[in-house]
């Protein structure tokens, strides 16, 4: 399928999806909302893929926010839905069943930094900064960047950088775990193939049971986490994949898994 804002590319099991629109520094507009949405939905249901890497294009922007001037004449029911397009996509993200890794060399501002958050991994190149701006434009984060921000860097994190809308480097991002790596620019890419080739050879049943359990725990009683935990687990042992990683691991052997 042929996108406007939007390249694809499969390497193997990783696909990457990278926002086009770099003369916008990767701006969000609602037809780039759009098409994201339709290339996670797709990479959700190939099962060749097994990873996807969320990138923008260019050297400046991962994706430097929602589109201003798009947003600038929206009424208060086309930003409702606006807003609940992108809230809909960063859940897709978030709950794809498969690893998403955001690859991060410039900004990541406003939307640019709730869509990141979505992603499971974040690998930052030096150069990157990260922000909630919107409230120099008389906005709040509308895209899910209170409630994540939240969740990765804690209250007193969250309301610093919403409310003050100031930019932090990469390395201040890690401190608060809103980036999981840092590495030099030169060193993106590979850092980037390295991390999502590791994640494609693992087995995929066990990747969609982790990112279940994690994402389900956090928003539940320890009890209830532990009966996801307990059920992922369970759902393992019809997985050919585990009987190939026990058996591998008792054979001295590297296990391949099929994603069956
Ligand atoms: N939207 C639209 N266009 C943008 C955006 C944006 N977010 N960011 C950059 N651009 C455009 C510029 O307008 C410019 O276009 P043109 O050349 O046609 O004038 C081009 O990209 C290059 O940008 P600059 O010339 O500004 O580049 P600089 O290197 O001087 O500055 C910055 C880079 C600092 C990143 C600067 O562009 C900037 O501050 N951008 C805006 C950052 C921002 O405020 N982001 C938050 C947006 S609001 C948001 O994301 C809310 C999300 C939730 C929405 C909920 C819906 C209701």
């Amino acid at each position: 399928m042929a996108y406007r804002n939007l390249l694809v590319a499969d390497d193997g099991a990783v696909r990457t999806l990278t926002v086009n629109r770099p003369d916008k520094l990767n701006a969000l507009n609602l037809e780039t909302l759009n098409e994201l949405m339709l290339a996670f939905g797709q990479a959700a249901h190939d099962h060749a893929i097994r990873v996807v890497v969320l990138a923008g294009s260019g050297d400046k922007a991962f994706v430097a926010g929602a589109d201003i001037a798009e947003m600038n004449s929206y009424t208060p029911m086309q930003a409702q839905s606006f807003s609940r397009i992108g809230q809909a996509l960063m859940l897709t993200i978030e709950r794809l069943g498969k690893p998403v890794i955001a690859r991060i060399q410039g900004y990541a501002l406003g939307g640019g930094m709730e869509l990141a958050m979505a992603c499971h991994l974040r690998v930052a190149s030096q150069k990157a900064k990260f922000g909630q701006p919107e409230i120099n434009l008389g906005l709040i984060p509308g895209f899910g960047g209170t409630q994540r921000l939240l969740r990765l860097a804690g209250r007193g994190a969250a309301l610093e950088l919403c409310l003050t809308g100031a930019q932090i480097d990469a390395a201040r991002a890690r401190s608060l775990n809103v980036v999981t790596q840092v590495v030099a620019p030169e060193a993106l890419d590979e850092a980037v193939q390295a991390l999502a080739s590791q994640l494609a050879a693992g087995a995929p049943c066990a990747a969609a049971g982790i990112l279940d359990a994690v994402l389900s725990g956090g928003e539940c009683s320890i009890e209830q986490g532990l009966d996801y935990e307990s059920q992922a687990f369970a759902l393992c042992f019809a997985t050919e994949d585990m009987r190939e990683g026990t058996s591998a691991f008792m054979e001295r052997r590297k296990a391949e898994f099929k994603g069956r």
